[in-house]
């Protein structure tokens, strides 16, 4: 069990899912907490991490950094998502290894499982079939994670665990419409789209590819659960264990900004895996379900998102001044 003056290494605080850990552990009482920002300690340098963890002398490591994004971005730059996740998970769990970490938790994605895969995805589905196109290299990059840290307590008895979040959202996501995962990316579209009063809203792709979606805050609610409670050498699964499909999605985030318009398809966009529903039979034996349901969710991040748009306006409107 984690001691509240344990020091704990969350690689990535700064992201949505990083951010969201912080503030389950800050919530917790944890205040022996270590951050670094990338431009800081780049996390790809070996010889970087390895100098950093054996001056910190770490307890406890969140591996929550990654280079993450939407179908398009995972589609786009190939190279780097493969590149960049290798190198980043490489160097912190070698080095959390060679340090003596006591634990480590390492963060993987619904997108390790193979593309036609029987649905819901249980764990021992990995490796059974070839995994979808969009986003080949990096599934290949947290499967090589995965097997990385199974083979570290095989060969060297460390307490490392691997658990596999499905598609999240909420506070500190990433808007960029070329780059955003699906749910940030309509948020933004249909909030624009009231605001300007336009006629029509375009998703990519034909709107029936089914996706399951967990709020941020119930993914660290698992996470520090797991890091408690969890110390087998089988990845877990982490979701809600429901799913809907992009246009059901499209339909809710419509109603919820109170767009009145018509919504278009752009067919010339990968609709990517079919389905990605994941079996959370084993968490919920632990005695872990999520908490936050869809609707409720995305209201909350949509009222923050509106308040972080009125912000922004705010300050473009003074600097004018
Ligand atoms: O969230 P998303 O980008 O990624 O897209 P994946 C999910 C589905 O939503 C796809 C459709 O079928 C998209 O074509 N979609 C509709 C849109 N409109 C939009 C839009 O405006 N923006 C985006 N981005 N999608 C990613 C993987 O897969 O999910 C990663 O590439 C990772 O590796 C992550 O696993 C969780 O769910 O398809």
């Amino acid at each position: 069990m984690m001691k509240k003056s344990d020091k704990i290494y969350i690689a990535g605080h700064r992201g949505m899912v990083g951010s969201a850990i912080q503030r389950k552990l800050q919530k917790e009482g944890f205040k022996n907490l270590v951050y670094k920002t990338s431009s800081n300690l780049d996390l790809r340098r070996q010889e970087a991490v390895e100098r950093f963890f054996e001056m910190e002398q770490i307890d406890y490591v969140f591996l929550a950094a990654a280079k993450v994004g939407g179908i398009h971005a995972n589609n786009t730059y190939r190279a780097d998502f493969l590149y960049d996740n290798l190198a980043i998970q490489n160097n912190v769990i070698h080095s959390a290894y060679k340090s003596e970490v006591k634990k480590l938790m390492f963060l993987g994605s619904s997108c390790i499982y193979p593309k036609l895969a029987n649905q819901p995805l249980k764990e021992e589905y990995l490796l059974t079939g070839p995994l979808e196109n969009t986003n080949e290299p990096y599934a290949i990059a947290k499967i090589a994670g995965i097997k990385l840290i199974e083979a570290l307590r095989d060969q060297h008895d460390c307490n490392f665990i691997s658990v596999m979040p499905t598609n999240l959202y909420g506070p500190n996501d990433n808007y960029d419409l070329q780059t955003s995962h699906v749910l940030p990316a309509l948020l933004r579209k249909f909030t624009e789209a009231k605001i300007r009063q336009a006629k029509h809203v375009t998703i990519w792709g034909t709107g029936s590819p089914l996706r399951e979606f967990l709020h941020v805050d119930d993914m660290a609610d698992a996470c520090y659960f797991l890091m408690q409670h969890y110390n087998e050498k089988q990845f877990i699964n982490i979701g809600s264990g429901e799913d809907i499909s992009i246009l059901e999605l499209a339909q809710l985030i419509q109603e919820i900004t109170g767009f009145e318009g018509e919504i278009l398809h752009d067919r010339s966009k990968p609709d990517g895996t079919p389905r990605k529903l994941m079996d959370v039979s084993k968490l919920e034996k632990l005695g872990w379900e999520a908490k936050i349901d869809l609707r409720e969710g995305i209201t909350k991040v949509y009222e923050e998102y509106v308040r972080t748009i009125g912000q922004s306006n705010n300050r473009t409107t003074n600097e004018d001044r």
